[in-house]
């Protein structure tokens, strides 16, 4: 995409200012009580499912990638509280992990561009070595992250597991895939989008495939999100977006991060793993839920690990 045509389309969906000055949840404000309360009620039938990946020295990040995947180490082992209670015993960890390892959200303050964050934030200002200042994920942490889930399942929407790397996903396979959900997209919702990506990585093991070219949203789906009032989009890539050799020589890079996060104030949830919830939703046909997401409250972090959790 063209620099210029990138500008037309972030000013169409940028929210700064929207939600006041101050304001550090961008999208999820239009999850109030109406969207919550609504949300409740999509759970139906008592089934839970995590979309979390497992958090260990096994996770999909390499040695390419300049992120480290999580390692554990057990400080205190076999510990006595006390002399007068020898056997009752205590054990603590340490790990030392990036935050964006494996299932995790992309605070507002992920990205940004021209040195502006979310809301005219200026980068210079709010970014140190110990925390950014403005857009923490802690502002996410705390009411946290539910509202209703939608699951759109493109990958099934063209009869296959896993969309191939080069698939940029747009807005009209967006609107086939609700279409297929039997959904409307709602204000607040967020929206799910599984590509099968994750089963690169899953079930064939496939590190490098996982790594390279992600199937994902095209540029064009941001003003789709925009458009519905969603209040985030997660995807079972580590992008959410397309990314692959044809959108390296993009006039702007990681374009839909940008939009998103930068422009629209809209958090990105990543490496969502969908398989076992996809394969319910096709089994009973319903495909909205009560989602339940909140990441961890680290002071200044730009990203947080996350665990979430549906209920149907
Ligand atoms: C970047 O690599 C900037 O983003 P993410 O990990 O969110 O895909």
């Amino acid at each position: 995409m063209r620099r210029l045509d990138f500008d037309i389309l972030a000013d169409k969906v940028r929210n700064w200012g929207r939600w006041g000055v101050e304001d550090n949840r961008g999208t999820l404000n239009h999850i109030g009580p109406e969207t919550l309360m609504r949300a409740t009620r999509s759970a139906k039938q008592g089934k839970m499912f995590s979309l979390g990946m497992r958090f260990d020295r096994k996770g999909p990040q390499t040695s390419l990638s300049g992120r480290l995947n999580p390692q554990l180490y057990m400080n205190v082992m076999d510990q006595k509280f006390t002399e007068a209670h020898p056997s009752a015993r205590y054990n603590d960890d340490v790990v030392h992990m990036s935050l964006q390892s494996a299932t995790q959200w992309d605070a507002l303050s992920h990205v940004h561009y021209d040195g502006m964050l979310y809301n005219g934030c200026a980068a210079r200002d709010a970014l140190t070595s110990t925390g950014t200042k403005c857009l923490g994920v802690e502002h996410l942490a705390s009411p946290g992250i539910m509202s209703r889930g939608v699951l759109l399942d493109i990958a099934a929407l063209h009869g296959v597991d896993m969309l191939p790397g080069d698939h940029a996903i747009g807005p009209d396979e967006l609107n086939r895939a609700v279409e297929r959900a039997g959904v409307s997209i709602e204000v607040g919702d967020i929206v799910l989008v599984r590509t099968g990506h994750m089963r690169r990585f899953t079930v064939l093991n496939d590190i490098d495939a996982f790594n390279s070219n992600f199937p994902g949203l095209s540029v064009e789906c941001a003003e789709w999100l925009y458009d519905r009032s969603a209040a985030a989009v997660c995807c079972d890539n580590a992008a959410v977006e397309h990314l692959g050799p044809d959108t390296m020589n993009d006039e702007m890079c990681l374009p839909m991060h940008m939009l998103c996060l930068r422009d629209m104030g809209m958090p990105l949830g990543e490496m969502f793993d969908m398989e076992a919830l996809a394969a319910d939703c096709k089994a009973d046909g319903q495909n909205s839920f009560l989602l339940c997401a909140p990441p961890l409250g680290f002071t200044g972090a730009v990203g947080s690990p996350v665990n979430p959790t549906v209920l149907k």
